[in-house]
């Protein structure tokens, strides 16, 4: 037994937390947020989509003033001014200087800003210090270092001088490799059509919604009529806005921007997480099984949410993928504001389209404030997306081995006794796990970065006892800042905290109480916090297995207008918080990130996040906040979690077993046996909840529960090859099946199904009550293995299978070998050194192809070379299992490859049809010019497929080797 001594105070913080906070346990009231119709810019922007006469000749009162075109042939930039015409009668033009560039990333970036506000000749009287410029930092958030490069090489303009005499109204770019892609650039109206291989994908502004709102000065009386509006533009609430009760101060007045993209020829997009729903998005216009409002990026703090929802959540990722049998596409919105976005599918026989041939998605993107700032990418295949998108933004960040394998959380552990006791009981019920974790109540009074004394006397002795077995301690710490506290008077202090309106520290309610929020949108902050991490710290000790987790940092704010912070509050260099309000939450993330760094720089920090933007995944995990143990809650999961993949943020969970409410034991043991593949799998649980930990859970449930976290160690190794793929091309990591079969339509929606990255391993975990079967889609013509007893599935369709408790559903699909590890021990860790199985599923025609990536599981020395990439194949002509180390490398440091030496391969299973051409019982086996005999044992365990059994090959971990069968 565990001896530290401790005091129980915590029972008497929980009581009275929930005296104060009742209302934490109601459902989501949809009221708190603010409906497109509630929201003075998003009224505006629909009513200006709605008031366009079609039936009458209109047009869009945009166009390219032909000569300011400029093209700089070293650079790739095109640069003009777009006009927006105002209406009769009125001289003024309003000019909106864009730039069109090209990246090094192949990918195509235009930016339109607003030349009065750039120079800034703008007044805002009583505003003295706010910012007269239209928010232009976003992409400096979102966008890897030197990610927006541009450059003139493959870019060629045709026609330019045609246009410049008066000859022509359309010219054309193209660039990309061979010229592949192009771009055609309709004068008046403005009009951009994006091509690839001369077919149009991307169309801006086809539908003519564009809309800038420019700036003018306020009228006197906000009810006089604007002569600067056109007649699709109302006059509504540009000067002030209300919302139960909290007042909006707009000084700069109307500034919204608005745009529709249109995907040509598309009937499905992705994306634009998070919002709990499916992974193909609804049309937003009403009509059966549609939304009737937009989709809405508004980082908010939106507990017990409901699934099949439009409304905001605690992220936002701008981007949206589109796909068909012949291509894919993808549009980055690099705005950070409030933005609301409608999907219309427009039928190849509407009319109404301009460009469109055939079935399409017209978008209608609809933000507060910003710039328009978008990147436009093309290719073959989602994935290809998905690698234009990460070189732009960055690509996960290779998690530590821990951060990949499973969490424990509950709010809370009380006390260190109880942290410890936790640890123990896992090992006694024979259950791995790699990290615990501690919300809020760990410190003195809700102020970070303290413990509190009573309840964890000695931190650094628990994270040595946890060290002891190799596993990790994550603690909370929140952006709220305790007002009394340390860090809450030191930020106020030195002018680090969010301001209101009226220039002093933004005073809110969160759970210390009075609280400040750091601005770590300022790097004078981002240092400070970052400080607040290093080792001799009072709060981090020296405990280097000490992980954090960023949590409310939408921001939340108790009371707060739609739970979070007032729009009119200001950050450094006078930007409104209305202006990156989506990117707050990812500048808390960096500057955590930064502080571990300083910590210990080659050990790889692991953060989760409520809040993310794109970017985001360069820092760590996030996870979907708080449901609730519902079926409901299960299913929506899937979906929600193949969307963040599919926008470049694939690290990331749901709470298994439900935040809020108590999931009965056959929900729970379902939700380990999904959250075994969510690539953050962490169990977590609301204070006013029972115990759950899974040794608690009576039988059978617990042995369920038991095998499906051993099931995530056994794949661990393959799982953090998937993770390894994302980390350089941005791939899913539970990976959409039509990213497997990007040409069979019949996938495009499937969402309650994925692969686990590249293996092959079709997952469709069990997410309703009671059922005995379940239906499998196979997508294509391979031939597919149950992963447990090799039965084979074949013909494209829905296959049924019969589940029992213990039973995951769970195909491998013919022509994929991966590698599991089947030895159990405590945690990842204690695993480094255990023999692999590789697991070899030939496809219809004998053949099989996969890999295996493996590193020290913690420090940054892969960067320098310090890895094994194996690269497998199974050749069905001649017989031979393959494996070459694509490593070819001259490590500088090789501690990592050095350790392997003596880890071994202990056994392959070939599942399929195979006849071996040398013996039944023998196979030979070649590694550094050595050869030697290793026995078969072969099993045809069903009647349907065949499993041959390689015992002991004793191939070691580091160089090439084969196998002849
Ligand atoms: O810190 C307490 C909780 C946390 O457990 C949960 O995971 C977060 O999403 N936190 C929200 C604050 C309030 C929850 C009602």
């Amino acid at each position: 037994m565990v001896t530290i001594s401790t005091h129980s105070s915590w029972l008497s913080s929980a009581i009275a937390l929930l005296c104060l906070f009742p209302i934490l346990v109601k459902a989501v009231d949809k009221s708190v947020f603010k409906s497109c119709a509630e929201s003075s810019f998003c009224k505006r922007n629909r009513h200006y989509a709605d008031a366009i006469d079609r039936s009458q000749f209109w047009a869009s009162p945009y166009e390219v003033q032909t000569s300011s075109l400029k093209y700089d042939i070293w650079t790739g930039k095109l640069e003009g001014n777009l006009i927006k015409n105002l209406p009769n009668g009125v001289q003024e033009q309003i000019i909106f200087p864009f730039e069109l560039s090209f990246l090094v990333s192949g990918n195509a970036r235009l930016k339109i800003d607003e030349e009065r506000r750039m120079k800034q000749n703008i007044s805002i009287p009583g505003f003295g210090n706010l910012n007269k410029q239209r928010y232009n930092q976003a992409a400096e958030w979102a966008l890897a270092s030197g990610a927006a490069q541009s450059m003139g090489e493959n870019v060629t303009v045709h026609g330019l001088e045609d246009i410049q005499n008066g000859f022509a109204q359309t010219f054309e770019i193209t660039y990309g490799p061979g010229g592949s892609k192009s771009v055609v650039m309709s004068m008046n109206p403005f009009k951009m059509d994006f091509r690839n291989q001369g077919e149009s994908q991307v169309l801006l502004n086809s539908d003519g919604l564009i809309n800038l709102e420019h700036w003018r000065p306020q009228p006197a009386n906000d009810q006089l009529f604007d002569f600067q509006l056109n007649e699709m533009e109302l006059n509504h609430d540009m000067w002030a806005d209300q919302f139960k009760g909290f007042k909006d101060t707009k000084p700069r007045g109307p500034e919204s921007i608005a745009l529709d993209i249109t995907f040509s020829g598309y009937s499905h997009v992705y994306g634009i997480p998070e919002h709990s729903d499916t992974l193909s998005l609804r049309q937003t216009r009403g009509g059966y099984g549609n939304h009737d409002e937009p989709y809405r990026l508004y980082n908010v703090d939106i507990f017990e949410y409901e699934p099949n929802s439009a409304l905001p959540m605690y992220g936002a990722i701008p981007f949206m993928q589109a796909h068909k049998q012949e291509s894919s596409a993808g549009v980055f919105w690099i705005n950070a504001a409030d933005t609301y976005i409608d999907i219309i599918k427009t039928a190849a026989s509407n009319e109404d389209s301009f460009d469109i041939t055939s079935a399409s998605t017209r978008t209608h993107w609809m933000s507060e404030a910003g710039i328009i700032d978008l990147v436009v990418m093309m290719g073959d295949t989602p994935g290809s997306i998905n690698k234009l998108y990460g070189d732009l933004t960055g690509f996960t960040t290779l998690p530590q081995l821990s951060a990949a394998s499973y969490h424990q959380c509950r709010w809370n552990y009380n006390t260190q006794d109880d942290v410890l006791e936790v640890d123990e009981n896992f090992d006694l019920n024979d259950i791995p796990y790699d990290v615990i974790w501690l919300d809020i109540e760990y410190t003195k009074d809700r102020s970070y970065f303290t413990w509190d004394p009573a309840t964890f006397p000695n931190p650094e002795l628990m994270m040595q006892k946890l060290d002891e077995s190799k596993r990790k301690l994550t603690a909370i710490i929140d952006p709220h800042l305790k007002a009394s506290s340390r860090v809450g008077s030191e930020i106020k202090a030195q002018g680090l905290a969010i301001h209101d309106k009226d220039r002093n520290p933004f005073l809110g309610q969160c759970w210390p109480g009075d609280s400040y929020w750091i601005d770590t949108t300022n790097v004078d902050a981002r240092n400070y916090w970052a400080n607040q991490y290093a080792l001799g710290s009072e709060f981090a000790g020296n405990s280097t297995n000490l992980f954090i987790w960023n949590d409310m940092n939408e921001p939340s704010v108790f009371h707060g207008v739609e739970t979070t912070i007032n729009r009119d509050s200001i950050h450094i260099d006078g930007w409104e918080n209305r202006d990156l309000h989506n990117l707050y939450g990812m500048s808390v993330v960096n500057g955590t990130y930064e502080g571990f760094i300083a910590r210990d720089a080659n050990s790889r920090p692991f953060i989760l996040t409520r809040s993310f933007f794109a970017g985001s995944q360069r820092f760590g995990a996030a996870w979907t906040g708080d449901n609730v143990a519902t079926w409901e809650s299960l299913q929506i999961a899937t979906p929600m979690l193949l969307t963040n993949g599919v926008a470049g943020m694939p690290f990331m969970g749901a709470d298994v077993g439900g935040f809020f409410k108590n999931p009965t034991s056959e929900l729970l043991a379902r939700w380990y046996q999904s959250g075994t593949f969510y690539p953050f799998f962490r169990a977590h649980a609301h204070i006013d909840t029972k115990r759950r930990e899974p040794f608690l859970v009576a039988e059978p449930y617990k042995s369920v529960i038991r095998d499906a976290i051993k099931l995530r160690y056994a794949l661990l190794p393959s799982i953090y090859t998937a993770f390894y793929h994302a980390s350089v091309d941005g791939s899913p990591i539970m990976m959409p099946v039509y990213y497997y079969t990007p040409k069979n339509e019949r996938s495009f929606a499937i969402d309650d199904q994925f692969f686990v990255g590249n293996t092959g391993i079709l997952a469709k975990p069990v997410v309703q009550q009671d059922v005995d079967s379940v239906e499998i889609y196979i997508p294509d013509d391979e031939v597919y293995y149950d992963y447990f007893n090799y039965h084979c599935y074949e013909g494209m369709g829905y296959h049924s299978l019969k589940v029992e408790l213990d039973t995951i559903p769970l195909l491998s699909r013919g022509g994929h070998i991966y590698a599991r590890r089947d030895r159990f021990r405590r945690s990842s860790e204690l695993m480094k050194f255990d023999p692999f199985t590789l697991i070899v599923t030939l496809s219809k025609s004998g053949f099989a192809k996969g890999d295996l990536y493996i590193d020290d599981g913690n420090s940054f020395d892969h960067q320098s070379g310090d890895f094994i990439h194996y690269e497998f194949t199974f050749n069905s002509g001649f017989k031979k299992l393959m494996a070459v180390n694509q490593n070819k490398s001259n490590p500088d440091t090789h501690k990592f490859i050095d350790g392997m030496a003596n880890v071994t391969i202990e056994k392959i299973i070939i599942v399929g049809d195979l006849t071996p051409t040398r013996s039944d019982s023998q196979v030979r086996v070649s590694q550094n010019t050595e050869s030697w005999d290793a026995s078969i044992v072969n099993k045809s365990l069903t009647s349907s497929a065949h499993v041959l059994v390689i015992k002991k090959p004793n191939v070691t971990i580091g160089t090439d080797w084969e196998i002849q069968v």
